[in-house]
């Protein structure tokens, strides 16, 4: 039987028992067999998604569905390691974990088949079931991981078969040939992914309306020239990414429509050209992750170009009893804001369709995304926007909230060192960094060196409460091992804690503390 490894000894000798059927042992050759057929399938899964649809891919439906099930303490040690290369990460370690099941299937079809076909296919179902469930998708998305399972299963048995039936190098060249044509499969997906290339196209021809305001920093307040100090306004390429998308929604401007829904008296949709026209300013805010660890840089200012969150909300008349929106974006994240922040007519809060007198790039959330200041981004800022719904905080849940968060989200005043960040010599070194109480303002920002008094620094000057706020010391620094410390003062009046907390379930507190070698 072609497909079954099993042998018979030959030659028999005249005198020997009856040949007998032996179910080979040669683990080896079946774990290479699982990992060549392993590879094959996932090249041909992903070239037919780039093909078909760069969202249903297979490995990324499984990633995704590996982040939704990231408990939180896991999420933040990634992010902490990895930064915004976490997802690299993911899809390295997921490679890994499907060659590694791809092997054991190898072994299991050689010993007892079909239960390596059994764990393709089961492997393939999961892959289906997470592609289908992502938001937006449908069961058409299937169709890559059933390739997948199909191309696995089949070539798992055949290549197994032949580990047994054909010399090894006759077996190994065909293995060599199934890996070879599964990573040119994958590499092709890659470039090809069509949908993905639409996007910047479409990104590309965006011709941003004209600002009714614009938003220009004061000169004075990028007044302090400190080498290393984080500018006041980050560009965009050095714009930190954080989000659930293993793969950034391809949204096309085209068919896009935000619905604005739930309590509302008049519910409406809109369309991106017809939001264009509605007016639009610039409004500088510095966004905050809130998994940002104390003195880490998961922040960043830019200039936003958008129409007021305000308006449409009176557009739609939120009925009394309302006091959250919950938004929602194209990757399935959704967002828990309350309804009173959105309109409050002191806040810009925004619908956003630019960023540094750009389109939003994909990966910030085009064709649209929220900015609210004052509120981390995990309760504010849905990028790829598709929904806003009024509703209530004792009804409604939002993503991170069921994954261990609060509903409510305030940004905690904070600050960072960001030079000396290297020994330095003797002598007046500048101290500087920057601190941060969006929507607040930052009154007053100290530093303490060793165990010394805290010291006043010197402030640049304030953009506006949304924006964060350079700070600098002038240090006369003897030679040694010092410690620096930092803290800072909100407009109201309150000094940041130096109590430690996590960033779950709202956001680190601490003060950032650097060790310094002055030489
Ligand atoms: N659609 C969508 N929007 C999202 C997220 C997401 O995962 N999906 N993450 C939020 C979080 S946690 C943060 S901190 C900000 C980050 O925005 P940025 O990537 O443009 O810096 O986006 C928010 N908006
Ligand atoms: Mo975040």
């Amino acid at each position: 039987m072609a497909d079954r490894p099993f042998v018979v000894d030959a030659p028999a000798e005249p005198d020997a028992p009856e040949p007998r059927l032996r179910a080979p042992r040669d683990d080896r050759s079946a774990a290479i067999a699982g990992i060549a057929a392993g590879a094959a399938a996932i090249g041909a899964g992903e070239l037919t998604a780039s093909v078909f649809n760069a969202a249903a891919s297979p490995l990324l439906s499984v990633g995704s569905l590996v982040i939704d099930l990231t408990p939180p303490f896991l999420k933040s040690a990634v992010i902490a390691a990895f930064g915004t290369g976490d997802k690299p990460f993911l899809v390295v370690v997921l490679l890994v974990v499907v060659l590694a099941i791809g092997a054991l299937a190898g072994v299991l079809q050689a010993r007892r088949p079909p239960l390596g076909v059994v764990v393709v296919a089961v492997l393939g179902l999961v892959a289906a079931v997470a592609a289908i469930t992502r938001s937006g998708a449908g069961v058409p998305d299937a169709a890559p991981s059933v390739i997948t399972a199909v191309v696995g299963g089949a070539l798992l048995a055949r290549l197994v078969t032949r580990s047994v039936t054909t010399g090894r190098r006759a077996f190994l060249m065909s293995a060599a040939v199934s890996a070879a044509a599964g990573v040119a499969a994958g590499v092709l997906a890659r470039s090809l992914s069509a949908g993905q290339r639409g996007v910047q196209a479409a990104i590309d021809t965006v011709v941003l309306p004209k600002p009714t305001a614009t938003a220009t920093a004061p000169a004075a307040a990028d007044s302090l020239k400190v080498a290393g100090l984080t500018p006041l306004v980050t560009d965009t390429a050095d714009f930190y990414r954080i989000d659930i998308a293993l793969s950034p929604p391809a949204v096309d401007p085209a068919s896009w429509r935000l619905e604005v829904t739930g309590e509302v008296e008049h519910p409406f949709s809109i369309g991106y050209d017809e939001l264009l026209k509605l007016p639009m300013h610039e409004s500088a805010t510095t966004l905050m992750c809130v998994s940002n660890p104390v003195g880490g840089t998961l922040n960043g200012t830019a200039v936003w170009l958008g129409t007021s969150i305000r308006d449409l909300l009176v557009r739609a008349a939120p009925k009394a009893g309302a006091d959250m929106v919950l938004s929602s974006g194209a990757d399935g994240f959704s967002a828990s804001t309350p309804l009173s922040v959105l309109q409050d007519a002191g806040r810009d809060s925004l619908l956003a369709v630019g960023m540094n007198g750009e389109a939003l790039p994909q990966l910030h959330g085009f064709p649209v995304r929220m900015v609210v200041p004052g509120l981390y981004g995990y309760v504010s800022a849905t990028k790829w926007l598709t929904r806003l719904e009024v509703t209530r905080f004792d009804r409604a849940t939002a993503y991170w909230t069921t994954r261990g968060y609060s509903a409510r989200g305030p940004v905690k005043v904070s600050s960072r060192i960001d030079v000396p960040n290297r020994p330095s010599a003797a002598g007046v070194v500048d101290v500087a960094g920057v601190a941060w109480a969006q929507h607040t303002g930052i009154a007053r920002v100290q530093l303490q060196i060793d165990d010394g008094p805290w010291r006043d620094c010197e402030l640049a000057d304030a953009w506006s409460a949304d924006v964060w706020r350079q700070w600098r010391y002038r240090w006369t620094a003897p030679k040694g091992e010092h410690t620096l410390r930092v803290r800072a003062t909100d407009a109201k009046g309150l000094v940041q804690t130096a109590k430690l907390a996590g960033e779950a379930p709202d956001g680190a507190t601490g003060l950032h503390t650097v060790q310094v070698s002055i030489t």
